[in-house]
């Protein structure tokens, strides 16, 4: 596999957790992706010079660095993994993409009533985050011995191989039906877009900007919605302060209502029933919120 150096690549999860929706939002972002069999490694945008490398997530910090791939999609736990054990920096994070959301935690038995992290003094804690856990303990004065595993994790207290693990945890559903309960946090994680730091040419550059702008794009208007309500004007204070995360609201009167105007906002953040509710006790009426496509700021 040697890649055309007249394209960019960007490295995905060749199939786990965050395969589909690293490929839904490069299809958000615009690109039409020539359809790639289950073992095809890599797939092709054909509306942008763009080739998608399709990897196992551990191996995407290192194609990132290598420079191999000038772009990936990964989670902040693998890269951050993968950072602390580089002497200098070789990636940078160039965009949070909302999905793949989950956190590394510390847990312990059910029947442990009472945690503090000075507790771990002296324990065996199982983990496939070493270097993560390692710094976590470090920042805390606590020694502890890190058992390095590979994968089922959850299983180490069970087999007697440590009484604490330190793993990633989204529902929790796993932690529970092993008898096991968080006791503390030690990384939040969701999926990233990462550059190489590698020099890369100024015709790449522009690529990997104008993509990137598009991603933005598309993870900006993830949570956002577009507001239309109307409302007294004397309301106007009250009703902008609920709005939640818009700026500058437009503001423009309503024909044969005097004293009313109807105001439109991007609200940045998610609106709830709760907020609706708030915005009608202050006098909004006629609450209209849709959903918006694209953005470009
Ligand atoms: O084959 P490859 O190496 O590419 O995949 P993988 O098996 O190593 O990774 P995969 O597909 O399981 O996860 C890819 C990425 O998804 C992770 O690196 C995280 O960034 C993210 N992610 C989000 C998660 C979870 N949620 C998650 N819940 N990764 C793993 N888990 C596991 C966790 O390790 C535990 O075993 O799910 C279990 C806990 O889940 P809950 O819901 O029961 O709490
Ligand atoms: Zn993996």
């Amino acid at each position: 596999m040697s890649p055309d150096r007249n394209r960019l690549h960007i490295a995905i999860q060749k199939s786990g957790r965050l395969s589909d929706q690293s490929k839904q939002l490069l299809r958000d972002a615009g690109l039409k992706l020539s359809e790639a069999g289950k073992n095809h490694l890599t797939a092709r945008a054909e509306n942008f010079p763009l080739d998608l490398m399709f990897v196992r997530d551990d191996d995407i910090p290192t194609f990132v660095a290598d420079g191999v791939c000038e772009l990936g999609i990964v989670g902040q736990n693998v890269l951050e993994e993968y950072a602390l054990g580089l002497n200098a920096p070789r990636f940078e994070q160039v965009a949070r993409l909302g999905f793949g959301r989950c956190s590394l935690k510390i847990a312990a038995p059910e029947s442990l009533n009472f945690f503090s992290p000075s507790m771990l003094n002296g324990q065996r804690i199982a983990t496939s985050y070493p270097r993560m856990l390692a710094r976590f303990l470090e920042q805390r004065g606590i020694e502890a011995d890190i058992v390095t595993m590979r994968g089922a994790v959850e299983l180490a207290p069970r087999l007697g191989i440590a009484r604490f693990i330190c793993d990633l945890v989204s529902t929790g559903a796993t932690l529970e039906a092993n008898g096991l309960a968080v006791v503390d946090d030690v990384f939040d994680s969701e999926a990233v877009l990462v550059r190489t730091l590698k020099p890369i040419d100024a015709a790449h550059a522009e690529k990997a900007h104008a993509l990137l702008t598009r991603i933005e794009g598309v993870t900006a208007t993830a949570e956002s919605k577009y507001i239309v309500l109307n409302a007294p004007e004397s309301a106007l204070a009250a009703i902008t302060e609920i709005l939640p995360g818009a700026e500058a609201p437009t503001v423009v009167p309503l024909i044969g209502r005097p004293g009313h105007v109807a105001v439109q906002a991007v609200c940045q953040e998610s609106v709830f029933w709760e907020t609706l509710e708030r915005l009608k006790a202050a006098g909004a009426s006629a609450i209209l919120v849709m959903p918006i496509e694209k953005m470009m700021v």
